[in-house]
């Protein structure tokens, strides 16, 4: 039995019921990230009343709050049905995308670390209703969190009402992964988070939450929705690669030890093919100190070079969700699933070193990085935890391949139309072409070796004539730029459907 608490089992009642609770207006804290432990009932009974009730006539929107990216049947439906009115910290839903692009939905692309803090200062308003998935219910009303910790602790505390949805899809030994920490304070109260390592659990397996406040319980029986896992391409493959030689040249030149620091991934087949080539390479007895644990991950602590996976979500394909929650019992002791303003702390990031790699949109010639924005104003994503990880990483390294769109696009441009990360948080760029190692060079130095390393052929003459005649002409010669061609590249492309004259 999943809920063994009999005050909780007293609340069971339908998605429908329990989503009557939402009002219009409401600020509305969700369980969810990166397609893993959100709630799949209650937001879908929301969507059919938000219709129902623009059919009638009425009003109907929430403020939605999660950990990142949900699935088709929270984003999804929710932003079909137009019934979210702002939306933060993340989304990859594309009926979301195109409704935030066309300005229907106010979205916040912000550092997954900070919205828990934020929320606590109370800058956002007053959450009204928590909606969180759980594996289980104790006896003393204790909750096993499920496939995602994310930011369900600080939604449990905040809002004045709680929906539980009790997933039964979620294997029961799940119990026992999760590392919750009830330390965390804002300042002037705040003082330094205990964790030294990676592996280290510093919380309780539970979260706590005030019976008294719980207005519903929902039984549910559905799978995690994750996108289907492509293969790595050449591309992918050659990043790696280029990757893999750069880790083992730092170890042999004594800057990292054998074992690495802990490594931070993102998402994706760049990042896959990154991590099963760590498979295959030389260093063992490896941690992740990362964000999502996604199939590449699974493969790397099956191998046993990997000894531990902290994170805060799994973000696993179909196959991938599969075959961990046959065997959870056994990865329960390899993966440690922490809240979100932990996984993603800049202060624990910082203390342990990690190695964080993430992919790109685009990046310029002094290595200033684009994640979010096509063109500089279209949102893609968001910033998610790409900068949690590569400000405050030992080393941060950013991947990408040297075109888009079939090769009309560079993703190496004199000046990135949008800023994510700034210069001094780009240490290390990739693509198929190469690696270019930014650590010690000046602006000037660090454009002619991310153009010479990293630049697709079609690309590489066209950015050495726009540097050499920036440097000629320039206002100022410490990172030369002509001011009227910075962004000629994509304007071209927006008139003519290529970056290429
Ligand atoms: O668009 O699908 O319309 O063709 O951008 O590009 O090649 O599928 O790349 O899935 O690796 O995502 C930066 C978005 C890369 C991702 C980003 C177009 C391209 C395609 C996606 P289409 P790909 P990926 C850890 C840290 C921020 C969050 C983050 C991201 C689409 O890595 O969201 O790092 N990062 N989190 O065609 C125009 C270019 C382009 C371009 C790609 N230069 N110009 N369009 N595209 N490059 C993980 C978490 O936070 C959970």
């Amino acid at each position: 039995m999943r809920i063994r608490n009999n005050a909780l089992r007293s609340k069971i009642m339908s998605a429908h019921d329990a989503a009557s609770l939402i009002g219009h207006g409401n600020i509305v804290g969700m369980s969810g990230f990166t397609g893993s432990g959100y709630p799949k009932a209650v937001p879908q009974a929301l969507a059919e009343r938000a219709e129902a009730e623009h059919t009638a006539g009425r009003e109907f929107r929430i403020d939605l709050l999660t950990g990142a990216s949900t699935g088709p049947e929270l984003d999804g439906v929710l932003a079909k049905a137009d019934a979210i009115a702002r939306r933060m910290p993340f989304n990859t839903d594309p009926i979301a995308r195109n409704a935030i692009n066309a300005g229907k939905i106010d979205y916040l692309d912000m550092h997954l670390s900070q919205l828990a803090p934020i929320a606590w200062e109370g800058v956002l308003g007053k959450m009204d209703v928590a909606v969180v998935e759980v594996t289980a219910i104790h006896e003393n009303g204790n909750l096993v969190p499920s496939s995602s910790v994310g930011n369900n602790k600080a939604w449990l505390e905040l809002a004045d009402k709680v929906i539980l949805e009790v997933n039964s899809w979620q294997s029961a030994d799940l119990e026992g992964m999760h590392d919750v920490y009830y330390g965390m304070a804002l300042p002037p109260y705040r003082v330094p988070i205990p964790l030294v390592r990676a592996d280290q659990r510093i919380g309780q397996p539970h979260l706590r939450v005030d019976p008294a406040k719980v207005v519903a319980v929902v039984e549910t029986d559905a799978p995690d929705r994750n996108a289907p896992f492509s293969p790595a391409d050449d591309s992918a493959l050659a990043i790696a690669g280029h990757l893999l030689d750069f880790l083992a040249h730092e170890v042999k030149m004594g800057r990292l030890p054998e074992s690495l620091l802990p490594i931070q991934s993102g998402v994706g087949n760049i990042a896959n093919a990154v991590l099963t080539g760590l498979v295959d390479g030389p260093f063992h007895d490896m941690m992740a100190y990362t964000e999502v644990i996604q199939d590449g991950m699974v493969d790397l602590l099956d191998s046993g070079r990997l000894v531990m996976a902290s994170a805060t979500a799994f973000s696993l394909s179909p196959e991938g969700a599969a075959r961990v929650n046959a065997d959870m019992a056994r990865y329960r002791d390899k993966m440690i699933l922490r809240q979100q303003d932990i996984s993603n702390n800049p202060e624990v990031v910082r203390r342990l070193g990690c190695i964080a790699m993430n992919g790109m949109i685009e990046a310029d010639i002094y290595g200033a990085v684009n994640s979010t924005r096509i063109m500089g104003s279209r949102m893609q994503n968001g910033i998610g935890g790409s900068g949690d990880f590569a400000r405050n990483g030992y080393v941060s390294v950013f991947m990408s391949p040297s075109t888009a769109k079939g090769g009309a696009i560079s993703s190496i441009v004199p000046r990135v139309s949008h800023v994510d990360h700034i210069e001094q948080d780009v240490q290390v760029l990739v693509t198929e072409q190469g690696l270019a190692d930014l650590r010690g060079l000046t602006p000037r130095q660090r454009a002619r070796t991310i153009i010479a390393n990293c630049a697709h052929p079609d690309f590489q003459a066209m950015l050495l004539d726009y540097l050499e005649r920036a440097e000629a002409t320039s206002f100022g010669g410490y990172s030369p730029m002509i001011t009227s061609e910075a962004l000629s590249w994509h304007q071209r492309f927006i008139e003519t459907g290529t970056m290429l004259p």
